[in-house]
């Protein structure tokens, strides 16, 4: 990223961005992208995304803090769907911490994956009643939703994972099915834990496991491709993104360096990885449209990805022009 480039994205987003905020974007509206951030009007945080049926569905967190707030406000997730990787439908909230009756509050990092037509949507957010952050997990016919609750309990709490001391351990889940039908859970702040899930994608199969990577933080986003998995992750505070391989989804995981360097004016960083119409895309969030506080008012952002002929990541080069339209 060129700095003379990144400081010119910041000020035109911010103009950007006073300027919509009192323009609610309604339902399904179609957003065209600009360059990075691609969403402008709100900040949009922990991008997950999900290709089905020739679409790409983008999920996202939102940051609510007040302007200079410190801290993470964060109520609800919302979806984006695209099939051209620069026009986007929101699809408005279809998810929010009050559809968990049993938790209380923290809408952050999410996941969604399809199994048999319908969708699963792995959220952290801080319980009601066991201290600390938990996994929950909701349930749709539709990528866009209504979702609703898939268990009215918590698939994950902060008193089944004894490996680190901290209440916030338990969240950023991803999941993957592997080739032969196994789904695994992964997940985790200061260690990476994984586990089954049984085919109904509700519930734990088998116990839970650990993954010691180099200067693990957070974020597990696990993906395959030719033969490799991909274990990537956000790496040291504030958060570059690493990533390992393995020939097996149980490892052992080869620690294999950095993807992505610290994300402009965020401490997190938090990337997704898919491979869309014959392109590789890495997605992020950084802090280009907030006036202060960046870490707490990010906003997501789109690049490509390359790989080695030996299956290696090369790193990636953080634009403000963003990707093109595939068709
Ligand atoms: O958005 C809240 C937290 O910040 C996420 O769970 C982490 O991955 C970091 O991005």
């Amino acid at each position: 990223m060129k700095i003379s480039k990144y400081i010119l994205t910041i000020t035109i987003a911010l103009g950007c961005l006073t300027e919509t905020k009192a323009a609610v974007v309604n339902p399904d509206t179609t957003i065209h992208a600009t360059g990075n951030p691609i969403i402008r009007h709100e900040f949009t945080a922990d991008p997950a995304a999900m290709v089905y049926k020739d679409k790409v569905y983008l999920y996202t967190g939102h940051d609510e803090a007040p302007t200079g707030k410190n801290g993470y406000v964060m109520h609800n997730w919302t979806c984006f769907s695209s099939s051209d990787m620069v026009n986007w439908t929101e699809h408005l909230s279809p998810l929010n911490i009050k559809d968990f009756a049993w938790a209380k509050a923290d809408a952050w990092a999410s996941q969604v994956i399809e199994r048999n037509g319908k969708f699963y949507w792995y959220v952290a957010v801080e319980h009601g009643t066991i201290p600390g952050k938990a996994i929950g997990v909701a349930v749709s016919d539709s990528p866009t939703g209504p979702f609703k609750d898939a268990r009215g309990t918590a698939l994950v709490t902060n008193d089944m994972t004894k490996a680190i001391k901290h209440s916030w351990d338990d969240i950023d889940p991803t999941v993957i099915i592997d080739k032969d039908g196994q789904a695994y859970l992964f997940w985790g702040n200061g260690m990476c834990y994984y586990a089954k899930l049984k085919s109904n994608m509700t519930e734990l199969d088998g116990p839970i496991e650990t993954i010691t990577l180099p200067h693990y933080t957070e974020a597990p986003w696990v993906h395959q491709r030719n033969g490799w998995y991909y274990l990537s992750y956000a790496y040291e505070f504030p958060e570059k993104i690493a990533y390992a391989m393995s020939r097996s989804i149980n490892g052992p995981w080869v620690y294999k360096g950095i993807i992505n360097e610290l994300a402009g004016n965020s401490n997190t960083n938090h990337q997704a990885i898919i491979d869309f119409k014959g392109k590789s895309y890495f997605i992020y969030h950084n802090g280009a449209l907030a006036a202060d506080a960046g870490s707490f008012h990010r906003s997501v952002c789109i690049d490509y990805l390359y790989y080695n002929k030996d299956g290696s990541i090369k790193r990636v080069v953080m634009t403000s022009e963003g990707v093109g339209a595939v068709k």
